[in-house]
């Protein structure tokens, strides 16, 4: 067993989740619920940034961030996350990528409020992050069909799949107005991916 520390409403731990879900070792993985916000968790020791997504090996090792975690768990199951090499191996990590750069400005977004105290946040830094989200859903809406409908990387789609189920969740941004390609494809390949139902940030 390993003890994943985790929150529902992290787009970064519901990346691990899916993949063990795809990987069939969901059960594998014990949930312990970490508090970011809290300099008591023991998250502090865990991982020196107190950041989540943190694996617990069964003989302690600790591994982190959640690309580390997706490569051990892929190495722990017979199926694969991404291609094992080559070019295609390349592509679907580059896919990848632009999900998780969106998620970064998506919790960068979020946490420019949370962390503001009585401040504002600026509206350039906003803007900022606002166009990065805007910039990569019209990219996607151009090449999704391309990139991830046919037979999607298994590690590229979940990880876009969190990507813009945070989006909603949080309210950053409205990744689906006037884009019904990457709408079709949330709603026909996203949500029809191993534990998408279960793992939803706002799902008991
Ligand atoms: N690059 C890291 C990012 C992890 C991350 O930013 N996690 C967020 C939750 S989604 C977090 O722990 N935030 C708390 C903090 O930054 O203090 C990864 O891939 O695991």
């Amino acid at each position: 067993m390993y003890k994943l520390r985790y929150s529902k409403a992290s787009p970064y731990v519901r990346k691990i989740v899916l993949a063990a879900h795809h990987l069939g070792i969901e059960n594998k993985i014990d949930l312990d619920v970490a508090d970011t916000n809290d300099p008591a968790d023991s998250l502090r020791s865990q991982n020196p940034t107190g950041r989540i997504p943190v694996l617990i090996k069964q003989d302690g090792t600790i591994l982190f961030d959640s690309r580390v975690i997706m490569d051990f768990l892929e190495r722990e199951s017979e199926k694969l996350l991404f291609p094992k090499s080559g070019d295609l191996r390349d592509i679907a990590l580059t896919q990848a990528a632009l999900a998780e750069a969106m998620i970064d400005s998506a919790l960068l977004w979020v946490y420019a409020g949370r962390y503001a105290g009585d401040q504002p946040v600026p509206q350039l830094w906003r803007e900022h992050h606002q166009n990065k989200l805007k910039n990569g859903c019209d990219y996607l809406e151009k090449n999704i069909d391309d990139w991830l409908s046919a037979d999607p990387y298994a590690g590229a789609a979940i990880t876009l799949a969190s990507c813009l189920g945070y989006l909603s969740f949080r309210n950053v941004y409205n990744w689906s107005e006037k884009r019904p390609a990457l709408s079709h494809w949330y709603q026909n390949v996203a949500c029809n991916l191993p534990g998408f139902n279960v793992t939803a940030p706002d799902a008991n």
